[in-house]
């Protein structure tokens, strides 16, 4: 190598060492092979290579990142602080190589070396910190904010353990722990210079200071500490490198060496367990009680630290906190880090000393609050009692606010005690309730549904006082997907054919691709289409092959549902509708029905007894349909085990017909909906969430629309919803609960679906029975049109042209333009000279 005595040491150019020709690319990989993974050729396994590989792109990562969080600092930005308990990221490697616009040499790089990139891609762990669609919206618009370049930074949780792993024995769903960092991890790095100590416990202490002011200690508390580890999050063809810093918790003191030396082992080290717990796993359940406290802890844990290291950036260059407001956005991903508006103006009162009236001004003006869902996990509460143990300076704090803002209110609406009660951050009852979802709604300037119903819900239903007391707080931020994950990665093909088409920005630009759907009758595309999703079936085929042991016919229609297991999203209907037509191919052996592929993916919280059954019914069925020789070549169904966003981009892709079944009012927005809609699939489904305008956006006659709603729903409920009478004027609807509860399905367990056909016969939530009629109707027209397989392919075309409105990077601009009022900065590189 070169010596060159003129260049300053301190200053790294891409040269020699990250270069991206795919020279320096090759030496580089096979660097790190020797001197990170101290392996030659002889010696390395293929996850030392996917070690090296993650190494030299992280190595041209750092460059970026490097300059741009010191661009930040130069240009003293405005940042955003995005926090949140969940992100759901998916594997990294293909992601980072193809956003720095290296994917195609490493291919070409390894395969000179045999060595296939995409075999290699698929042995990094998929890293699932998230529950469902929250979380993988967090990750979605992390890769926007930086492809945008927006000044922005992820806050959250280090899980040790990510969401489970899900086997399915029996039928049944089985949980396995997921020990995702268990061989280490090059995208993180641990930065204990910016470790923090977080309270908890204690009591509070009042004193007056020097200056005569009230001021509150609170003294005797425990102490966690919270490490930060960072993880680079590269913007799609620009330079910048945002950071997505997670929290780990770890004991003050590993053990206790008294205790340790009076041999008691266990004791010694019990504090670190208790301690470390705070981040040991992902709260596995959207809606279970347990673990209330340690959620809490949890919450409070990462708000605390990443509250911490906000106004610690912000004092590196400010001298006071006038411009607070001006350089800092903190938006609350949904209620879970709500605490964040009291611990801010406990940092702002009791440690920086600021007036509270100031105080307050600068944290509704910085802090911006998500809702996520309608359904009641949205309202989190806690119990006083227990957040008086843990937060006891947060919940004077709390009261304060509470008080203020209710003094507000009576001035607005003299004597209206019940709607004080209503809007009080405090639920009295026989327990009360510190009401997270109020606290988020008092403290901060915008209020945001996710689409365009569920926003109006939000105000309408959810938090009708509010929307009064603060209409210009509300507003709308429809949700979007990255197209860099959910097309150029999951789906090359179609990628190349787009580029073919509109020319290569449209990954940036997704609005570009409607130009595609002037090319609708254009024979040689729409057949390109039909290729490239039987290509994209047949993959998926082979996914279910291995994981289900169930032969797919790729010619079949491939019929899609993939969610969080949910009564609400209606994976039931969706099964009715498959005992349905197995019950007439029964009978009628010789009917010419359309051949169905049926296929479910999803996992269920640990704790939700009926969605747990909802598998097993799933799998139950698919048992008797896959065994019955009647149903070769035209029913199939299956239940694809252990759902995650590395399983998402091969099932997306090779669907036909995107299941989105919700009952209408209750699915905020959806965002699977929005992936197969971009990948050619047609959706079935309700006017519900961002169904509603992804309609819209495609056109009414490229949707299958069925089912009530939201306004019939509420007034069929209203009027006393009886289910009985839809069974009754529902022969096909009657037999397939009949079969269901007659043990047809479960031959081991007769009674295994009593009570869940009972339960729909009698009370049915969801409307299952209002809506069956109208969903095996337009079911009926789903396979009309697959045999017209042009027209079909036609209306593909105009689903994956009309998209652009469902990118995140406009979702996210419009966060950055209405509610952050964060600006775009460009990172240029140094230069080579
Ligand atoms: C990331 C990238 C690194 C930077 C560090 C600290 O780890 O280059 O120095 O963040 O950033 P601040 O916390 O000071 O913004």
């Amino acid at each position: 190598m070169s010596t060159k005595p003129d260049k300053d040491p301190r200053i790294m150019v891409e040269d020699d060492r990250t270069g991206m020709d795919p020279v320096t690319l090759e030496r580089a990989i096979y660097d790190h092979l020797f001197y990170t993974c101290a392996k030659d050729e002889h010696s390395a396994t293929a996850h030392d290579l996917l070690t090296a590989v993650s190494h030299a792109v992280r190595d041209r990562l750092v460059h970026r990142w490097i300059r741009t969080q010191s661009s930040y600092y130069a240009h003293d930005v405005k940042r955003t602080h995005y926090l949140s308990a969940e992100y759901l990221l998916g594997r990294a490697l293909a992601n980072n190589l193809i956003n720095l616009g290296m994917y195609e040499n490493t291919r070409k790089v390894l395969a000179r070396h045999n060595v296939d990139l995409a075999d290699l891609l698929e042995l990094e762990p998929d890293p699932g910190l998230g529950n469902g669609g929250l979380g993988r919206l967090a990750a979605c618009f992390l890769d926007s904010m930086a492809t945008l370049g927006l000044p922005a930074i992820g806050y959250g949780i280090r899980y040790e353990f990510g969401i489970f792993e899900q086997l399915i024995q029996d039928g049944w769903q089985i949980e396995r722990r997921d020990p995702w960092l268990q061989i280490g991890s090059p995208w993180e790095l641990p930065r204990l210079e910016y470790t923090i100590a977080v309270n908890f416990y204690g009591r509070v202490e009042q004193h007056v200071d020097e200056r005569g002011r009230l001021c509150h200690d609170w003294v005797d508390t425990q102490q966690v500490l919270g490490i930060p580890y960072d993880l680079p999050i590269a913007g799609y063809g620009n330079n910048t490198v945002n950071t997505l810093r997670l929290w780990s918790a770890r004991a003050t003191r590993q053990f206790n060496l008294a205790v340790f030396n009076a041999g008691d082992f266990r004791r010694a080290v019990e504090e670190k367990t208790i301690s470390e717990a705070i981040s040991k796993v992902l709260y596995p359940a959207d809606h279970t009680p347990e673990g209330k406290e340690l959620r809490l802890r949890q919450q409070y844990f990462f708000v605390a630290c990443s509250i911490h290291d906000i106004v610690r950036r912000y004092k590196k260059v400010h001298d006071n906190f006038d411009q607070f407001a001006d350089k800092v956005a903190i938006q609350l991903n949904d209620t879970h880090p709500a605490i964040s508006v009291a611990e801010l103006m406990r940092v702002l009162v009791d440690v920086e000393k600021l007036p509270w009236e100031k105080a307050w001004e600068l944290t509704v003006a910085a802090t911006a609050y998500t809702n996520h869902t309608l359904l009641p996990e949205a309202l989190e509460r806690w119990p006083v009692p227990m957040f008086e143990r843990l937060l006891p300076r947060h919940l004077q704090l709390i009261y304060e606010i509470n008080q203020r803002t209710l003094r507000q209110v009576h001035i607005a609406s003299p004597n209206d005690n019940a709607l004080l009660q209503r809007v009080s951050i405090i639920e009295e009852g026989p327990e009360k309730q510190v009401r997270m979802a109020h606290l988020a709604t008092i403290g901060s300037h915008s209020i945001n549904g996710v689409a365009a119903l569920h926003s109006e819900l939000v105000k309408t239903k959810l938090l009708p006082d509010f929307a009064r007391l603060y209409p210009n707080r509300f507003n709308n931020k429809t949700n979007g997907v990255t197209p860099r994950r959910w097309i150029l990665q999951a789906n090359p093909l179609l990628a190349a054919a787009i580029s073919k088409r509109v020319g290569t920005n449209w990954p940036a630009q997704l609005d570009s691709v409607k130009i595609l759907a002037g090319l609708d009758k254009d024979p040689a595309f729409i057949e390109e289409i039909r290729v490239i999703k039987q290509a994209a079936k047949e993959r998926l085929a082979r996914l279910v092959a291995k994981r289900c042991d169930v032969i797919l016919d790729p010619q079949a229609l491939f019929d899609v549902q993939v969610k969080r297991i949910h009564e609400y999203k209606r994976q039931l209907l969706n099964v009715l509708h498959a005992i349905s037509r197995y019950l007439e191919i029964k009978r009628n052996p010789n009917c010419d029905l359309l051949p169905r592929a049926i296929l479910f993916a999803g996992k269920a919280a640990p704790g939700y007894a009926v969605a747990k059954l909802h598998i097993k019914l799933i799998n139950d069925v698919a048992a008797i349909i896959n065994t019955d020789p009647a149903m070769k070549g035209r029913l199939a169904m299956a239940f694809i085990p252990n759902y995650s966003v590395s399983a998402a981009e091969i099932i997306i892709p090779g669907a036909d017909l995107s299941e989105q079944i919700s009952t209408a009012g209750m699915e905020a927005s959806g965002t699977g909906n929005m992936k197969f809609a971009m990948n050619g699939a047609l959706t079935i489904g309700t006017l519900d969430g961002a169904n509603i305008e992804i309609r819209e956006h495609v056109g009414h006659d490229n949707f299958f629309l069925f089912g009530l709603t939201e306004a019939e729903v509420s007034a069929t409920k209203h009027q006393g919803y009886s289910p009985m009478e839809y069974i009754q004027a529902s022969p096909k609807l009657k037999e397939a609960l009949d079969y269901l509860d007659s043990g047809f399905f479960s031959p081991d367990d007769a009674s295994r679906y009593h009570g869940l056909v009972k339960g729909l016969r009698e009370h049915d939530p969801y409307l299952l029975c209002a809506d069956f009629d109208d969903y095996l109707r337009a079911q009926a027209e789903v396979d009309l049109l697959y045999r017209q397989p042009n027209e079909w392919a036609r209306k593909a075309v105009h689903n994956i042209a009309k998209m652009g409105f469902f990118s995140s990077d406009r979702s996210i601009r419009e966060y950055a333009d209405e509610i952050w009022g964060v600006r775009s900065l460009d990172i240029e590189l140094p230069s080579k000279a």
